[in-house]
C-alpha cells in the first residue's frame, strides 16, 4: 500500500441535510485525512467540465443540473490506499444499495441524490484535484 490522495465532493443534496459534519466524521472515523477542504457553488458550466466523461451518458444533463443545484463541499482526502478506501465507504452509486455503515447509505436517497463523490482511480484523482485546489491551497499537505 502506499498514500494517496482522492477528491471528495459532499454533494448538494447532503449539504441540504446538514450532513456535512456527518459525512466529514465519517471520513475521518475511517481513519482518512482530510488535507484540504472548501465550500464551493458549481456552475452548469463547471459542473459539465468536472462530469465530462460521463457527457455522452443519457443522465448528464440532470446531473451537472444536480451538482450546480446548491453548493458543495470538496476535499482533499489522504491515506494508505486513500482511493479504494474512500470508494468503499461511499458504497455503490445507488444509494439504495448500500450497506449499512457507508455514507451513501447513512445520506444518500437514490442513484442520482448520493451524497458523496469520490474518484475512481488514480487517473481520476491526478486531474480531478487540481480541478478545485491551486498547488498553493495544496501546499500545507503532509504537515498535519
Ligand atoms: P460514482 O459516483 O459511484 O462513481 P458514476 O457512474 O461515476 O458513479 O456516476 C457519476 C454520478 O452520476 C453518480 O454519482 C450519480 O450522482 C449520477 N448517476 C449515475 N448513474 C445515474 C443514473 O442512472 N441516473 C441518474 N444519475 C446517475
Ligand atoms: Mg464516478
Amino acid at each position: 500500500m502506499s498514500t494517496q490522495q482522492t477528491l471528495s465532493i459532499i454533494k448538494p443534496d447532503a449539504v441540504a441535510k446538514n450532513a456535512i459534519g456527518g459525512v466529514l466524521h465519517m471520513i475521518e472515523s475511517a481513519g482518512l485525512r482530510v488535507v484540504a477542504t472548501k465550500m464551493v457553488a458549481m456552475s452548469k458550466f463547471q459542473a459539465e467540465g468536472f462530469y465530462a466523461v460521463h457527457s455522452e451518458r443519457p443522465f448528464f444533463g440532470e446531473l451537472t443540473d444536480f451538482m450546480s443545484s446548491g453548493c458543495v463541499v470538496v476535499s482533499v482526502l489522504e491515506g494508505d490506499n486513500a482511493i479504494q478506501r474512500y470508494r468503499d465507504l461511499m458504497g455503490p452509486t445507488n444509494s439504495n444499495e448500500a450497506p449499512e455503515g457507508t455514507i451513501r447509505a447513512k445520506y444518500g436517497t437514490d442513484i442520482q441524490a448520493n451524497a458523496v463523490h469520490g474518484s475512481d482511480s488514480p487517473e481520476s484523482a491526478a486531474t480531478e484535484i487540481p480541478f478545485f485546489f491551486s498547488a498553493h491551497e495544496l501546499r500545507g499537505l503532509n504537515h498535519g
